[in-house]
Parts: structure tokens; sequence; C-alpha cells
């Protein structure tokens, strides 16, 4: 069995409410879909990271780089090519759009493996759980939006069966971030687990302070209050607070959250399959969080394919911890793919039980979002 066809294609749909957290603003939400075509006539479906604009870049790199190293190659030996794509590259850029390229492709040859064998990627991985806990992330800022509507908007998630929820912090001024946690706190009730996401926003003093003024909010997670290359800011804001640390979404690489687990920078791990180097390289860092006695809780957040690749590389593992569920309207996950996970009535997800990511791909809604 042949690799034949490496392609991606740029998914796009523009906000009608555009959007903020601390660092960045949303006016569109834009993927980049990866398939990988073999002899045999499977397809594998994968998502490349695409942050910052880099879509058209991530794109070039995988039909111009990394198609050339696949093609001819055998799409079940992942490992191998996972080595191929990345030493193949590795002056190009060992990190950034590079691995966000490679990850897209990993994922793919994962899905293809999966539909090749016959099997759930979850149970191909070694299954852990057939459900996962989910939480419901949300509280973004926008420009019309005040403190009683963020307050509602929880209230709303804990009514469709949530009893998590993540929101965002370090974008306005610091009572009025207060505020919205409270009004947070009180609309998704007392026994519900609260996150909050600073998005690399603060300094460590400052991302401290803000700690102790929410303390009583009983905060389940902090996710990335201080920038991720401050390794020695984020190890005193760990050890200066009494709620655990989540992050850092944007480390990539087994060598990135190496460094950022040794540094005691974290207690929750938060890698991205989608650019952090797809299934092959998180499984290794879960490995490594374990040897640390650290749960996994992945970022979540791109289209439905990043958001299956997620769920079951979660489910494979035994140190892992909650599954995120993006509340904001977005097509790219709900349209192109026909059985996106639900929440049930224990504020968990089920596993897709379809071969490889078990994704019901609606090519029609791909096509009309495809913009390149
Ligand atoms: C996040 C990252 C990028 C865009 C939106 C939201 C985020 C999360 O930090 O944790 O989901
Ligand atoms: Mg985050």
């Amino acid at each position: 069995m042949k690799i034949e066809s490496v392609t991606a294609e740029i998914l796009r749909y523009d906000l009608d409410r555009p959007m903020a957290d601390a660092q960045i603003d949303i006016g569109a939400r834009i993927i980049v879909l990866v398939r990988v075509r073999t002899s045999d006539g499977v397809e594998g479906i994968g998502e490349a990271g695409a942050f910052g604009g880099a879509e058209q870049t991530v794109k070039t790199i995988i039909e111009t780089q990394l198609a050339p190293l696949l093609i001819g190659e055998d799409p079940r030996m992942i490992e191998r090519l996972w080595v191929q794509m990345y030493q193949g590259t590795i002056q190009l850029g060992r990190r950034g759009a590079m691995l966000a390229a490679i990850s897209g492709a990993d994922i793919a040859l994962w899905d293809a493996l999966g539909k090749t064998l016959g099997a759930p990627l979850y149970l191909l991985l070694g299954g852990n759980a057939r459900t996962m806990p989910a939480y419901a992330s949300g509280g973004f800022y926008m420009p019309d939006k005040d403190v009683a509507e963020v307050g509602a908007e929880f209230a709303g998630y804990r009514e469709l069966g949530y009893r998590a929820g993540k929101m965002k912090i370090a974008g306005a001024d610091f009572n009025e971030d207060v505020e919205r946690v409270r009004a947070v706190r009180a609309g998704l009730g007392p026994d519900a687990d609260l996150m909050i996401d600073a998005n690399n926003q603060y300094g460590p003093r400052e991302a401290i302070r803000f700690a102790r003024a929410v303390e009583d909010q009983d905060i389940f997670w902090y996710e990335e209050p201080v920038p991720t290359d401050d390794l020695a800011g984020a190890r005193f804001v760990r050890e200066s607070i009494s709620m655990p640390v989540a992050g850092y979404e944007t480390e990539t690489s087994r060598w990135g959250f190496k460094a950022l687990i040794e540094a005691g920078a974290v207690d929750i791990v938060q890698a991205d399959t989608v650019w952090a180097g797809g299934i092959t390289e998180c499984r290794r860092i879960a490995a490594f969080a374990s040897a640390w006695n650290l749960p996994m809780a992945p970022h979540n957040f791109a289209g439905a394919v990043s958001g299956f690749a997620n769920l079951h590389l979660l489910a494979s593992l035994p140190g892992a911890m909650f599954f995120e569920m993006d509340q904001n309207p977005n097509p790219l996950r709900t349209e192109i793919v026909t059985n996106w996970p639900v929440i049930d009535a224990a504020s968990r997800v089920s596993l897709p039980e379809g071969v490889g990511l078990g994704m019901e791909i609606d090519e029609a809604a791909v096509a009309r979002y495809r913009v390149g």
C-alpha cells in the first residue's frame, strides 16, 4: 500500500460578531483540512493549525514540502513518516507553521490507518475510556458584551448540561475581570468546575495578584497566566498560588513540553494535536507528562477534525482530564461533520464508533466554506 496524494484545503467562516481573548482578535474561523489518499482507495483526513493568518503558508508547506516526502511511502508506517517529515524539513522550522503542517499530515495518516484496519482510532491507540468529561469553552470579549451577558452565557451552558466551563480573563481592566469571574461563577452554579484563561497576558506579579483576587471563586484551573517562554515566571506563579496552573497550548513538540514540565511551570498539560505534532507527538508528550504524574487536558478550539483528533487522543490516555467544547458559533465544527459529539446528562461526550477518527463528513458543507 502506498500514499498517492497529499493535499490541503482552506476553509473559512467570517464571524457575524467578532470576538477576542486577551491576546488576539478573532474575526474569522479558518482551518486547513489535509487529505492523504492511498493506493487502496482510502482517504485519511486531518487538520493543521492555522493560527495567526498562516493558512496559506501551512497549505503551501503541506503541498510543496511534505507531499514529496510522503508520496510513494507506506501510509501505515506513521512513526517512520513522522521522523521523515520532521527531519526532512528541520532547517525550515522545527516549530510553528512547519510543525502545524506535520501535525495535519500525521492526523490524516492516523485516520487512514484506522480506516485501513477497520478500527476507531482511540481503540487502535489502546483505548482507556469510551466517554470523556467535557467543559464549555466561551466567555470571550466582544465590544458590546458586558458582565451580565457573560454571566448569562454560562448560565446557558449549565442549562445545556455542562458542569464545567472556561472563560477568558486578562482582556479587560483588573476589577472588571474579577467581576466577570464572579458573574460566571454565579451563572454556572456553585458545584460546577470553573476555569480561567489569561492567554499569556500577565506578568508574574499581576498573575499572582489576579489569582488571589478570585481565589474565593473556587477556580479549577488557571490557564496560561504568563508568556509561554517565561519558564521562571511560570514556575514562580505556580508555586505562589493555591489553584492549579494549566498550559501551555502555545507550546509545541515533546522538547517544548519537556522544558515546560521540567521547569515546574504546569500542573495540567495542554498540548493540541493540531499544532503540537499530531497524534504521534502528543502521545509522547502525554507519556512524558505521566512520568511527572501530570494529567493531559488538550487545548481544542479549531474545527471538527481537530476536535475528533483531540477526543480520540484523550480517550486513549489513562491520565486524561477534560475535553474542551468551544461554544462559539462555528459551522466549520458543526456543519462539515454531521456527527459532532453532544453533551450528555452527565456532562460527558461519547467517542464515535466509526473507523479512524469516525467523522461523518458532509462534502457539500466542506465545498461551501472552501476558499483555497
Ligand atoms: C483559545 C486559543 C485560540 C483562540 C481561541 C481560544 C484558547 C483556548 O486559549 O483555551 O481555547
Ligand atoms: Mg487557552
